[in-house]
This record gives C-alpha cells, structure tokens and sequence, in this order.
C-alpha cells in the first residue's frame, strides 16, 4: 500500500462515527467526518486541474479542514507544502518562487493575500481557509458532483515539502515520501504503543514534522480520537489533560507545565504517556517532572528530512539525558569528519540511514550529494555519542543552527539581514541558555562609526523581514566581533560572554 492516505484509511475504525478530533470549543469531527470531507475537498482541488506531483502550499491557522485539505492532498498525489504561519511577504517570496505551485490556500490575513505576492506571480490559484475552517476552498465545491478515486503513488513519490533553512543559503525543501512517512509511521506507532483506547493531545503547530507526522499519524494508525487545539496554552493542557492518555511536544510545554500549580494527580489521571522532542530535554528537567507527577518523560530524536530515528523505549529503561536507541530498521552510526565509524563511548557525527530517510532537495541535487557519504547515510550535522547499549546522547551541533522553542533559526539568515540595515558594519546572532525557550536567540552588532544601537527600533526592522521567532531577544553592541586565525567570528567565546542575559 503505497498511498500514505490508503495507509490511513485502512485503519479506520469499523464504527466510522467514532470521534476523530475535538476541539477546544468541544466541536467534534467523526471518521466518517474526515472521510467526506476530505472527499470534498478532493473534489474541490481536482476542479483545479491539479495533476499529481504538483505542489499546494498552505499557509494557514490550525483547523480540523487543514488536516483534511492535508489528507486530501495525500489522497491524490498532490505535494504538500505547508508553512509556518508567522512568516513575512519577504519569506513568503521566497517560498512562492522556489517551489511554483499550481495552487496555494491561504488565511485571509496572510501576508499573501495582503500584499498582493501572487500578482506578479501567474498561473498560481488561490483560495482561502481560516482559523474556523472557513474560506473560498469551500464555496467552489457546490457544482461538483464527480467522485474522486485516490491516486496510485508508488512509495518513492513525494508527499511532502517541508523548507529547512541552511546553515550557508536559503531554505532547502526537504522531499519526504509517502514511504519515508508511512515506514516511520508505523515504526513510531508500535514503538510507543498506540492502541484503541489512546487520546492524543494535539497543541503543535501543523507545518512541521512533529505535529503533522508523529502526532497525527499515531492517532490516524490507531483510528482514535484526538483533542485539537489551535496552539498552546498551558491552561488549555492543564484543563484537557483529564481526557487524554498521550501528550507530545516540545521541551517548552513540560517546562511551562511544571510551572503550573495544577499539574497534580487529578490533572494525570488518564495520562499512559507523556513524549518530548524536537529539542534537548534537559536531564534536570525530565526529573523534576519526575519526581512532581511520577512519570519519565519519554525523549526521542527526529528532524525534518529523517523524521524519527531514535527513541527511549516504551517498557524498558528511559534514561534521560539521551534519545533512546535508534528506532527498529533505522542505523545510527557516530563518525569522525572522514566519515570513519567510532566506538561507542566516542563522540562524532551523528549519521542515519533507513526507509525513514527523505529521496533529496527540491530543484537542489549538489545540495543532497554534500549531505550524504558515499555508503548512503544522512550527515545529520548533530554531534553525539552512542552507548554500549545503543543509547544516543546528543551533545551539540556542528551546523550553525539554534533551536529556540523547538524552532530552528538559522544565524546566517538573521545576519544577513542585519549586515545589510544601514548603519550597521556586521553582526554575530547566538542561541544562549534561556528559561522557557531552551535557547533564546541574541545578536550581536557593531555600528558604523560605533554609535549606540537602538534595540527597540532594530527589532521592528527584523520584525517586517523575519518571523517573530527569528527575531532576537536581545541586540547588544559592541566595538568588534572576536575573529579567530582565520577571520571567523569566535562564536564560543560569544556564547560564554552573553550566556546569563537571560537568567532570571
Ligand atoms: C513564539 N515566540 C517564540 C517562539 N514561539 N520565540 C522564540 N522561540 C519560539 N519557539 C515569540 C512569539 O512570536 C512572541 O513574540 C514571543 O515569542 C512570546 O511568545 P509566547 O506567547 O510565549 O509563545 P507561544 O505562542 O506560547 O509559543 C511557544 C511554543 C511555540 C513553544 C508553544 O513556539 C511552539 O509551539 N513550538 C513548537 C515548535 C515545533 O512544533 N517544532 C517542531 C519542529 S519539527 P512577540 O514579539 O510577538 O512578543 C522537528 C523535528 C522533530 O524539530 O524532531 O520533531
Ligand atoms: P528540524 O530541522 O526542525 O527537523 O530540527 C531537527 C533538529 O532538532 C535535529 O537535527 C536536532 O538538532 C534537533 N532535535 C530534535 N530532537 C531532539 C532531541 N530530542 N534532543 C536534541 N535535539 C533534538
């Protein structure tokens, strides 16, 4: 079964009435729900002349219909882009151009919409979806009437382009395919032991891996309910989770979680499984959370052009600190920069390979070559030791990356930017330790002629350019950036300097 979505619909529930999603406002959708609207919608994006391998972007709010215009997407072989919300006209530009797609859904309030950026752009169509899973996608479907079959794929075939910024350029988009996701769909499902009486609570953002793949394709594998919400609110977890046996997220909700003074036994009364990732769970935090609710956060490791490739197991030890063992039919192997293989115990580069690993980068093939060695593993840019047992500790990172809220925010990008903003000669941008974020993202400038930078007005520049996650924190100036031997800015030296600005 090749079609990700023939995967998933093979495992609905025999009683189609069941509850497929709730929302915070207790509307519920069942199966059948997802069955005929995703049919509708189907209908809808096959009127659009759409032919399979074409790309759909959709930048839109969290819904139940932007889960099913995703599936719909799946069913006939269409290339999924989704894009995170918060991103700018000049992002978005970027987005339009790089990948042409035959049509793009966007919220009314977009940047697309508001800023005309399909005017110059021809032969893309639009319509449009909002937070209440309203829109323009909906009002064409009345005049048809024709049913609409799922398209053969073979597993090889793209589902899904999802943009990862590079350490030297512009986002590449990562080609993930239906088998890559099917495979490690139901690997994770398995892993983690998803079975009929599980209810997962939903509080990702829907344009990343984490909330589209690992968290929706568990609830769809086992045909159960899932309480959706828009976005997180720590509130809202606490008041759910009475309902819930699974929770997933980044390290931020279980430190917020923490904080609250609900979390207690009424709140976990149904909880089996509480799972992070996508960011390093501190050691110190996973036992806190330990010690307050008595259940071992389960931490595992993915990214966006492997989805999952290691996790702590389900029944046996979890040990924190690590990621757990790599996942069944995936390799883990640690190297030195040659790509020679290391003992374990021995920290180097993390490689991957397995059915998880995503087929290249869209129009980037010398980009794709560079990211591989010559036997087939993925250089994941992470720096990392194994265990004799096969436990992966992630140290560090070699790619010049920060991952801020289980955000990824590459510095070159926000450097540029500011290198070229008048009045300033250059710019260093750092991740230090941060409270609630894990690391908060800083910059570093030095003016032209040395005057004070105003920090408030640099930040509304960055803000018209950039995603409000992007933008730093904080601006420092300072008189130089430190250079190395070889000109390079000492980023550690950076680090160590500024790493307490955000101590409380
Ligand atoms: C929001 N802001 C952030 C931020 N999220 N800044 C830095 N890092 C973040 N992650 C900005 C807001 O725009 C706002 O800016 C200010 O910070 C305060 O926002 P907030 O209200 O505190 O944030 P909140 O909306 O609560 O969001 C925090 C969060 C969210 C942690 C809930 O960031 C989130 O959902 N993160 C999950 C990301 C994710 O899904 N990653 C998976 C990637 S997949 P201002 O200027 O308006 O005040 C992957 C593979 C894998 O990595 O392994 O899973
Ligand atoms: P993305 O490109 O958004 O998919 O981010 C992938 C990156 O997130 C990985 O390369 C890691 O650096 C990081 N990551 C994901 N999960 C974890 C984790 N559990 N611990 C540490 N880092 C993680």
């Amino acid at each position: 079964m090749s079609n990700l979505y023939a995967l998933f619909e093979d495992r609905f529930p025999v009683d189609l009435t069941q509850n497929f999603i709730a929302t915070k406002d207790n509307k519920t959708y069942s199966y059948q729900d997802l069955l005929s609207s995703t049919s509708q919608i189907a209908k809808i994006l096959s009127s659009y002349k759409l032919s399979k391998g074409d790309r759909v972007i959709f930048q839109v709010k969290k819904s139940p219909e932007a889960i099913f215009l995703y599936l719909a997407c799946l069913k006939l072989g269409l290339i999924s882009v989704p894009l995170n919300t918060s991103y700018t006209a000049s992002e978005l530009s970027y987005f339009l151009d790089d990948i042409e797609p035959g049509l793009v859904v966007c919220d009314p309030a977009s940047p697309i919409i508001k800023e005309n950026l399909l005017h110059t752009r021809k032969n893309i169509s639009l319509l449009t979806l909002d937070k209440h899973g309203k829109g323009s996608l909906f009002k064409s479907s009345d005049n048809i009437s024709h049913p609409v079959q799922a398209t053969d794929v073979v597993g090889d075939d793209v589902a899904c382009i999802l943009y990862t910024s590079g350490t030297t350029g512009k986002p590449k988009g990562a080609m993930i395919t239906h088998e890559n996701l099917s495979s490690n769909a139901l690997t994770v499902h398995q892993s983690w032991g998803f079975n009929n009486d599980d209810v997962l609570l939903h509080a990702l953002p829907i344009f990343h891996v984490h909330g589209l793949f690992v968290a929706l394709n568990c609830v769809l594998l086992s045909g159960t309910p899932m309480i959706f919400l828009p976005e997180f609110n720590v509130d809202d977890i606490i008041k759910f989770l009475p309902r819930v046996t699974v929770l997933m997220g980044v390290p931020t909700f279980y430190s917020r979680l923490l904080l609250h003074s609900e979390l207690n036994d009424t709140s976990l009364k149904n909880i089996r499984l509480f799972i992070s990732g996508s960011a390093p769970l501190l050691k110190e935090m996973s036992d806190d959370f330990y010690a307050k609710t008595g259940h071992r956060i389960l931490e595992r490791y993915g990214m966006t052009e492997t989805v999952m490739i290691a996790s702590n197991p389900l029944n046996e030890e979890r040990i924190p600190g690590t990621v757990g063992q790599a996942l069944p039919n995936i390799a883990v192997r640690i190297t030195t920069d040659d790509d020679m293989t290391l003992e374990a115990g021995e920290t180097g580069n993390i490689q991957v390979s397995g059915p998880n690993v995503f087929k290249g980068y869209w129009r980037n093939p010398e980009k794709y070559q560079e990211e591989f060695t010559k036997d087939g593993f993925f250089k994941t840019g992470d720096v990392g030791f194994l265990d004799n047992k096969g436990y992966l500790t992630i140290v560090g990172r070699s790619k010049d990356l920060i991952i801020s809220g289980g955000y990824n925010v590459y510095p070159k990008e926000i450097e540029s930017i500011m290198n070229a903003l008048d009045g300033i000669h250059e710019s260093a941008v750092i991740g230090v330790p941060h409270p609630d974020f894990g690391e908060g993202v800083i910059a570093v400038v030095v003016k032209e002629n040395n005057k004070k930078i105003d920090e408030s007005n640099l930040k509304i520049l960055l803000k018209q350019e950039l995603a409000t996650y992007k933008v730093p924190k904080r601006i420092f100036d300072i008189s130089e950036l430190p250079l190395n031997v070889m000109g390079k800015v000492q980023k550690n030296t950076l680090r160590e300097r500024y790493n307490s600005v955000f101590d409380t």
